[in-house]
């Protein structure tokens, strides 16, 4: 085993808490369990602790509230070093909300779909693997039924985020078109994530005014998802979310495949499956940018910017090939050149584009591993191992930080890793790609 690969194992083992059965993303900066990295990091036990990988999961999924819903951070503790918790968020306004954990009134990314079929490729017990997902899978789909039956008012097949945490890119250049739509008071409260990283790292003042604006008029509605459709300045079809949820139909399709009496739940998800490839095909490709672009279902317009989660839907499977085709020049275009990294996380040639604030321009893992496999699938091999060539790199440069520098100078003394470092996700498919 390589040393890169010990040294990842060694940040997941300390994440883990052993005594809720999850992992914290990073010591101090996130101190909770999130969903989507949930997801990640039971990829990366995959390879050397399997029950860790089952626990973390089951974890998550305990914490489904009744009508389906999955939140994105699950408070298991109390702990200060974190803003907005649990008493901000105030999940129990919901009257479904779970009554065993406190949690956000929001999600994230549903990749769990997707992280159930990797978990039983990486299996080396099968038939101990099949008979795990059993007992999970059920939850998981109600989770997407959830989704089809409360996130789509136009019955399109696509799905809506109300809040930018929603989307897992936080602070993205994309939603700063919303921020002009909308005039928040200026709130007093005690941000925590900038006396754990350096402010240039991350979102402003404003931008969290922005974000906690939203959040108090879903609570002023107890979270009805009926009211946030209506009342949210913030709603907006985001291409990588909804490419993480028909990935994610299509491994529940194959694995209740696996598993005898699910028939109905096999046809229902072929139902969503085939409406929701259409409209994201038909809604969500800009020919002109050659890419998939988000939009805006509250002002009724797309957000016509490239980003990372431009290229995600590769790893779903979704566009022709011609349309990958076009997605592979752009990539190597804008964001390929030779002093670059692949793959920033916005596009380098816009004046919004910023290479160290977070979501605005560095490089992430979870979106690199996502285009590693989704230009594999469609026989970019090339291109495929430099995103997994430079993915390693720079961590072997800098270390598993949470994000990273895409411009290839600034790694030269190791300190082009940014936001927190021991970071579970990086380290979770780090290993999952030297495996691959
Ligand atoms: C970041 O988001 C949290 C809020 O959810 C934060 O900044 O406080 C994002 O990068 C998100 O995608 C990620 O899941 C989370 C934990 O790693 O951190």
């Amino acid at each position: 085993m390589k040393e890169l690969e010990k040294q990842a194992i060694e940040v997941l083992n300390n994440n883990w808490k052993e005594d809720g059965g999850f992992s914290i993303p990073c010591a101090n900066l996130y101190p909770f369990q999130w969903k989507w990295d949930s997801g990640f990091i039971a990829i990366g036990f995959a390879y050397y602790d399997m029950q860790k990988a089952e626990r973390e999961i089951a974890t998550l999924l305990d914490a489904q509230w009744d009508n389906g819903f999955i939140p994105h951070i699950i408070f298991h503790t109390e702990n200060d070093s974190y803003f907005p918790g649990a008493n901000f968020h105030q999940s129990n306004l919901h009257p479904l909300a779970s009554k065993k954990y406190k949690s956000t009134g929001m999600t994230q990314p549903p990749v769990t779909g997707f992280v159930l079929e990797e978990i039983y490729k990486i299996s080396k017990n099968k038939a101990h693997t099949i008979k795990y997902i059993e007992s999970v899978i059920d939850k998981v789909y109600f989770n997407h039924q959830y989704f089809y039956e409360n996130r789509d008012p136009q019955d399109e097949g696509l799905v809506y985020i109300y809040h930018n945490w929603e989307s897992g890119t936080d602070n993205s250049p994309i939603w700063d078109d919303i921020w002009a739509t909308m005039n928040p008071p200026e709130y007093t409260f005690e941000r925590r994530d900038t006396t754990h990283v350096d402010a240039s790292e991350r979102p402003s003042k404003r931008e969290y005014d922005h974000y906690l604006h939203i959040i108090e008029i879903a609570k002023e509605h107890n979270y009805s998802d009926e009211k946030i459709a209506e009342l949210s300045p913030f709603l907006v079809q985001d291409p990588l979310f909804n490419a993480m949820l028909i990935k994610s139909n299509e491994s529940l399709i194959k694995l209740y495949n696996l598993i005898e009496g699910n028939s109905d739940k096999v046809e229902q998800l072929k139902k969503w499956q085939e409406k929701s490839k259409k409209s994201f095909n038909d809604k969500l490709f800009d020919e002109e940018i050659g890419a998939y672009v988000h939009y805006d279902l509250r002002n009724e317009k797309p957000l016509r910017y490239l980003s990372s989660s431009s290229f995600a839907p590769l790893f779903a499977g979704l566009p022709s090939k011609e349309r990958a085709a076009k997605m592979v020049k752009v990539i190597l275009d804008k964001f390929g050149g030779e002093n670059q990294y692949l793959c920033a996380s916005f596009d380098p040639e816009s004046e919004r584009f910023n290479p160290k604030k977070y979501w605005r321009g560095p490089i992430w893992v979870n979106l690199n591993w996502m285009l590693f496999y989704g230009l594999k699938d469609y026989g970019y091999n090339a291109i495929s191992e430099r995103v997994k060539e430079d993915t390693i790199s720079i961590i072997e440069k800098n270390g598993f930080y949470e994000y990273f520098d895409s411009r290839k100078e600034m790694h030269k003394e190791g300190k082009a890793g940014y936001g927190g470092n021991h970071f579970s996700w990086s380290a979770a498919l780090l290993i999952d790609m030297l495996n691959n």
